[in-house]
């Protein structure tokens, strides 16, 4: 199996994950150790997989990783939409020529292929609609990562339908849970607050987003390598769904802090309302179901991880908050 971006977070999840129940399979992981790989991510486990690092537009290597693993199964994307408002061309560059070229390796040697993916491809539902996202919502993508990843998937599915690759998709919501970057949500709130600095909710945070622990995730896209039906999308998605104040307030509240010290900063632009994900077809056809169905348990685990591991997060927290700093936020 080879494994793009296997050393961010949830790619490296996803590699301790398959070990663990599937240690029969011979793992591989291309990485380019962008500024969110973390080559420290599988250092326990360096000895089990075979790692390399480069990047998944090098045509040539990628023709011969593929050509040597029966499966891909492909993570490695630029992934923050804050930084894609900022710097959007490696977001076209990793998403879209990354995809494209790994395409091309599958075609050539008759691979089999797993694009991971996001809701956002769906755009944002409004706060009141009683409808989820399913896999027959039209693509309306708000942000220079969400349309990348929109092209990504559109590339995938001309791929299956013009030269009959053998490929499926999934579009999973927010994923939260160890080793996950500290510029994202839930990780920034953690760590600023473990620097004795206050929590920041962009606008009035009413935003909704729809969590899963990253495990699930894992799960999911085991299953649907395994009896996913080839040239369909399957989304994935835990029933998750809390607005970012009640996040924020369920953060301090475990970290034994004032609920409500926190800080209201400017809001993100074009900021999506809300994501909702209806995971029918993934659970009917193919029998999965979450494990981390109660998000506080799940977030006070995080919370001790972050809290355990701060030789982990603390090399990347400056640099990260002097990029908010920079962007208003
Ligand atoms: P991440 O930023 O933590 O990790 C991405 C990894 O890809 C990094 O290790 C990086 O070095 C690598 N990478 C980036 N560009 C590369 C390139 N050109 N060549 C080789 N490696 C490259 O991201 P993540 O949160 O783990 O997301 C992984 C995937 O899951 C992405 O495709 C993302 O769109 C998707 N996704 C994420 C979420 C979420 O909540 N984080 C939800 C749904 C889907
Ligand atoms: O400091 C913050 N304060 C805040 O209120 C940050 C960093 C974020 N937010 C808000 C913005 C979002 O409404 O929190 C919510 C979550 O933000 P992010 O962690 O940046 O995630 P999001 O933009 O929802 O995208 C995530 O889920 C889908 C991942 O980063 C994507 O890779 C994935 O596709």
């Amino acid at each position: 199996m080879l494994i793009t971006g296997g050393a961010g977070f949830i790619g490296s999840n996803f590699v301790y994950y398959t070990l663990k129940n599937r240690p029969e399979y011979q793992i591989t992981v291309i990485d380019k150790l962008t500024y969110a790989g973390n080559p420290d991510n599988l250092t326990p486990v360096l000895d089990k997989i075979n790692f390399v690092t480069g990047d998944i537009c090098d045509q040539e290597l990628m023709d011969k990783l593929v050509a040597d693993n029966d499966v891909v199964v492909h993570f490695a994307a630029e992934s923050h939409n804050d930084n894609s408002l900022q710097n959007p061309r490696p977001f076209l560059d990793s998403n879209i020529i990354g995809t494209y070229t790994i395409l091309e390796a599958i075609r050539k040697h008759g691979k089999r292929l797993h694009h991971i993916s996001t809701d956002e491809v769906y755009g944002d539902l409004e706060l009141d609609d009683p409808n989820r996202f399913t896999e027959n919502t039209p693509y309306n993508p708000s942000s220079p990562y969400s349309s990348t990843k929109a092209g990504s998937d559109l590339l995938v599915r001309a791929w299956v339908r013009s030269f009959g690759v053998q490929a499926t998709i999934s579009n999973c919501s927010n994923n939260y849970g160890p080793y996950q970057h500290v510029e994202k949500f839930i990780p920034r709130q953690i760590t600023e607050i473990l620097e004795g600095r206050k929590p920041r909710l962009y606008g009035a945070g009413e935003n909704v987003r729809d969590w899963i622990h990253t495990e699930d995730h894992s799960s999911a896209v085991l299953a649907i390598l395994e009896k996913g039906r080839l040239g369909e999308t399957y989304l994935i998605g835990a029933d998750g769904e809390k607005n970012n104040k009640e996040v924020i307030e369920l953060i301090l509240k475990d970290m034994n802090k004032d609920p409500s010290d926190y800080e209201h900063v400017t809001d993100r632009p074009g900021h999506d309302m809300r994501y909702a994900i209806d995971s029918t077809k993934l659970r009917n056809e193919l029998g999965w179901m979450p494990k981390f169905t109660n998000f506080e348990e799940g977030l006070k685990s995080t919370i001790d991880w972050y809290t355990n591991n701060e030789a982990w997060w603390k090399p990347q927290k400056e640099a990260t908050e002097a990029k908010y700093q920079k962007a208003g936020h």
